[in-house]
């Protein structure tokens, strides 16, 4: 029943899969046990082998590609997205990803233009669609795969149901395969076929009465609104020794930090020295990152977040809602949690209002005790063109934004 999904190449649904290939090879080599190869890609390609001419969009419309620096063109992704962009179940907040948040979530190094790809009017030139990929190496299972990581998917509220986002998906699968790159990574709220796995999101209110103004959470029934401020409190000051704002000095050891930190897991983005730079290194209302060392410099500890408000949809007096999102966080010589409410008070002094976690890594270590709910939305992972059997949030080591 997914007229566009059934044509690519994902994991339709993998126990079903699983079950085929293993019956598969037993037939075929006359014996039990034996089990399909779990890693690899889901359809062989070359870049001869891809279509050379766009697809052909409604009359009406042409594919345009976004130059995010310069201000009129990023202007206009920013608010089509601010507009249309991803809401909750209820309809109460949209994310409202800032322009500088914007330009550094598709510019890392190596980015490619041609790759922040658009749908707008030709008569008027209006933004209708838009669909973004940006190169990333993954390490799945051990094997590390060139891939694009696709973020930013959306159409016009006014053009909805009427399969354009098929032609954006097919439109950017074509141009990445130009490039060499057969296979990506993404996430979304909504379960589609090539789910690898799904996670949840905690929320840690920091501003307590903010929050239950604008419907975002309650005064739970056993307590009253000054209970609830009072057990939401952060500490101002670090508890942790030589806790401080990540520096480019940093740098190389919490590359090192973090990536042998992720060999861990069974998903997560191989990293290099620059891209580390990039995703870590604090930017102003965009990310902070913060590191302790000991006595000779050497990254011990690391925790980071990143800047995604939400603006409140129907509400007369409250904008928006301020949410630092956890990204990634490494702690080896004090306890994960101690880390994590040290980084609490600093995303409170940055003025955010609520702290959002998802329960993957070892999120789950810190996530009751520092006082996370569980939210009403599910984040499901996914891999386009590269088997993968299925993994649990702990054994997650990404975080996409
Ligand atoms: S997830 C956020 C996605 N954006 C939003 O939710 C914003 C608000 N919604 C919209 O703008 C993060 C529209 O509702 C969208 C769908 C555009 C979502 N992913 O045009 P139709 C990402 O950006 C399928 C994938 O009529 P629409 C990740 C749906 O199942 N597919 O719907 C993006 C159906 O197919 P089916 C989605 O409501 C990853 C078809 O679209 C989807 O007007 C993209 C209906 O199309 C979603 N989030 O527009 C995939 N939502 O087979 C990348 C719906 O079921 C793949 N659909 O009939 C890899 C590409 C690169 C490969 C490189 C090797
Ligand atoms: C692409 N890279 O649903 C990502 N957010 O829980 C796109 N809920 O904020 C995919 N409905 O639970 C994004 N408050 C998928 C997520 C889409 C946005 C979304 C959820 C995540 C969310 C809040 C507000 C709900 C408003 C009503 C929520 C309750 C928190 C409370 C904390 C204290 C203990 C009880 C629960």
């Amino acid at each position: 029943s997914h007229k566009f999904w059934d044509t690519q190449p994902v994991v339709r649904d993998i126990k079903d899969e699983l079950e085929k290939g293993v019956q598969a090879l037993q037939i075929a080599s006359g014996k039990e046990g034996a089990a399909e190869k779990t890693s690899g890609y889901i359809k062989e390609q070359t870049v001869e082998g891809i279509r050379k001419e766009p697809y052909p969009l409604p009359a009406g419309f042409e594919w345009c590609v976004l130059d995010v620096n310069d201000a009129e063109q990023l202007d206009m992704m920013y608010n089509l997205l601010n507009r249309n962009y991803v809401e909750d179940d209820d309809n109460m907040f949209r994310f409202d990803y800032s322009r500088d948040f914007l330009k550094w979530a598709v510019c890392p190094p190596g980015y490619k233009v041609d790759l922040h790809l658009a749908v707008r009017a030709q008569k008027t030139g209006k933004l209708f669609g838009v669909i973004t990929a940006i190169p990333q190496a993954m390490m799945v299972e051990g094997v590390k795969v060139e891939m694009v990581e696709i973020n930013f998917l959306c159409v016009h509220k006014k053009l909805r149901s009427k399969r354009l986002a098929p032609v954006l998906i097919k439109e950017i699968t074509r141009r990445v395969n130009l490039t060499g790159v057969f296979s990506a990574v993404y996430t979304a709220g909504v379960v589609l076929p090539g789910s690898i796995g799904c996670a949840r999101y905690y929320h840690r209110s920091l501003q307590f009465k903010k929050l239950v103004e604008v419907g975002f959470t309650r005064v739970p029934s056993n307590q009253t609104m000054a209970t609830a401020v009072k057990l939401n409190r952060v500490p101002s000051q670090p508890v942790t020794n030589g806790f401080r704002a990540m520096e480019e000095r940093d740098v190389v050891g919490a590359h090192k930090l973090l990536m042998d930190y992720l060999a861990n897991f069974k998903v997560y983005p191989f990293l290099t020295v620059d891209e580390f730079r990039h995703w870590i290194l604090p930017k102003n209302k965009v990310v902070n990152s913060y590191v302790s060392t000991s006595a000779d410099g050497t990254v011990e500890n690391m925790c980071s977040f990143y800047h995604l408000p939400s603006s409140c949809v129907k509400h007369p007096t409250h904008s928006h809602i301020f949410a630092a999102y956890s990204y990634y966080n490494v702690a080896t010589t004090v306890p994960l949690k101690q880390l994590m409410n040290d980084c609490l008070g600093q995303a409170k002094a940055e003025g955010q209002d609520v702290f959002n976690a998802l329960n993957v890594m070892e999120n789950d270590k810190f996530l009751h005790d520092l006082r996370f709910g569980m939210g009403d939305g599910n984040l499901n992972y996914y891999l386009f063109n590269w088997k993968c059997p299925d993994v649990q949030p702990e054994e997650i080591g990404l975080v996409l934004l």
